[in-house]
């Protein structure tokens, strides 16, 4: 392994940002790492740490510079035998990643889900009506959870049985970016059986014959891409698309229920509901960190970094950047958040955002509808993960309207 020697000596900070402690509450740390330099060396680990919106920024479009193909977890793929065959699309680099981006990027972009609009739309009133029987209940387990595993699944073409697999094995695959700690640890026992079952949902034959991954397998059928790649780009899909918005749609539920005045705009104007979701995501950035790997001696921010060397970017903290962002630790409906990276930016930026957004845009409007108010009714309890920011407990309490 490369040590990160560089040219000009840089500040460093020994905290372990994958410390339970740092993971329950992220944003001390952040702002020290923001506020000392825009890049720093992490000893603990002997990486390299950027978390000002401007580096941030300039890595995740630099591509060339900034590989993805040795993994965008701390594992460096050129030294180390990663836990399962590498994505096709998170950690692939062009010309590899051109053709399995060009396929996802049509299957779910914005023109093909306008046949799933009107059905998710009716789904989130259905559960929220659901839901709303009680005026006090765990808004992550009975909304965010329930929503996107009611709609997502059928939308890729998933047989019923084993869905309850879907989240742990995401769960496990957002730790695996992380050190080998003991969150890593934790989920090792299951990683095989649930590995099994995500793979055998990869095939043409468990797949329903109009959801996306039968689209996926139509086009290995017209050889946009191979036999070999169609069950790696589902498994893509299995992998990133539900612990995401999982999460996200607590961040969402979170900061409106910590924020009521903010709720009371988006009921008089629900048509700000995707900005709601975009700001949120800029807020609480579900996804807080990938890595990268230095292609070559390559320079951030006036400092040579040796080739092979791991970046860690903190998403969350250049989110939360003031040099960008007025007010960052606001939760504001009337900013426009459209350039936060909390989707990434760049030749990898989300491929399932308008997935995302969706599922959101129709949760939320069901909720602004029916509820005049959300707040929080007890102790809430976060979820440890080494790359998502997450809720295990929002018990909330609702006044319907
Ligand atoms: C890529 C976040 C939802 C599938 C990414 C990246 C981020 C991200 C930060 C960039 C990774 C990088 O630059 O290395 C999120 C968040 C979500 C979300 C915050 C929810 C709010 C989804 C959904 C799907 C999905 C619903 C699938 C339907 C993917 C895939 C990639 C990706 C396949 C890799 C794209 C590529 O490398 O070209 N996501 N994601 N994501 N996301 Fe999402
Ligand atoms: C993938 C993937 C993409 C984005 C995030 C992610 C587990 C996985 O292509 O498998 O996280």
């Amino acid at each position: 392994m490369p040590t990160t020697a560089v040219s000009t000596p840089l500040p460093s900070l020994g905290t372990d940002p994958f410390s339970a402690e740092v993971l329950e509450n992220p944003l001390p740390f952040q702002e020290r790492l923001r506020e000392a330099g825009p890049i720093v060396h992490l000893s603990h680990y002997d990486i390299l740490a950027l978390a000002r919106y401007e580096s941030v920024h300039a890595t995740l479009t630099d591509w060339q510079s900034f590989q993805s193909g040795a993994g965008v977890g701390m594992s460096n793929f050129r030294y180390e035998e990663p836990w399962r065959a590498p994505s096709l699309l998170l950690e692939a680099d062009p010309p590899h990643h051109d053709a399995p981006r060009a396929v996802l990027s049509r299957i779910l972009g914005p023109r093909a889900l306008r046949r799933l609009r009107d059905a998710w739309f009716a789904d989130a009133e259905a559960l929220v009506d659901q839901v709303l029987a009680d005026t006090e209940f765990d808004a992550v387990t009975t909304l965010a959870e329930a929503f996107p595993l009611r709609v997502f699944p059928d939308a890729v073409g998933l047989p019923r049985e084993g869905r309850e697999n879907l989240l742990p094995y995401g769960d496990h695959a957002f730790n695996a970016f992380g050190p080998s700690n003991e969150l890593v640890a934790k989920g090792a026992p299951r990683v095989a059986e649930l590995s099994a079952w995500v793979e055998a949902q990869c095939a043409r034959e468990r797949l329903a014959t109009d959801g996306f991954g039968a689209r996926i397998w139509e086009a290995a059928d017209r050889g946009d891409i191979t036999e070999r790649q169609a069950p790696l780009i589902v498994r893509s899909l299995l992998t990133a698309g539900v612990d995401t918005t999982v999460h996200a749609l607590a961040a969402t539920l979170y900061a409106f229920a910590t924020n009521p005045e903010q709720w009371r705009r988006l009921r008089e104007r629900p048509e700000l509901a995707r900005v709601a979701f975009d700001e949120a995501v800029r807020w609480e950035s579900p996804v807080q960190v990938f890595f990268r790997t230095a292609t070559d001696d390559v320079e951030i921010a006036g400092t040579t970094v040796p080739s092979g060397t791991k970046i860690l970017m903190f998403l969350g903290a250049a989110n939360r950047d003031p040099r960008r962002w007025d007010a960052p630790d606001a939760f504001d409906l009337s900013r426009d958040p459209s350039a936060h990276v909390g989707f990434g930016m760049g030749l990898h930026q989300c491929v399932g955002q308008h997935v995302a957004r969706l599922e959101a845009e129709a949760l939320l409007t069901a909720l602004a509808r029916r509820v005049q108010h959300i707040e929080l009714a007890g102790p809430t309890r976060r979820h440890l993960n080494n790359t998502l920011r997450a809720w295990a407990s929002l018990p909330v309490r609702v006044h319907r309207a």
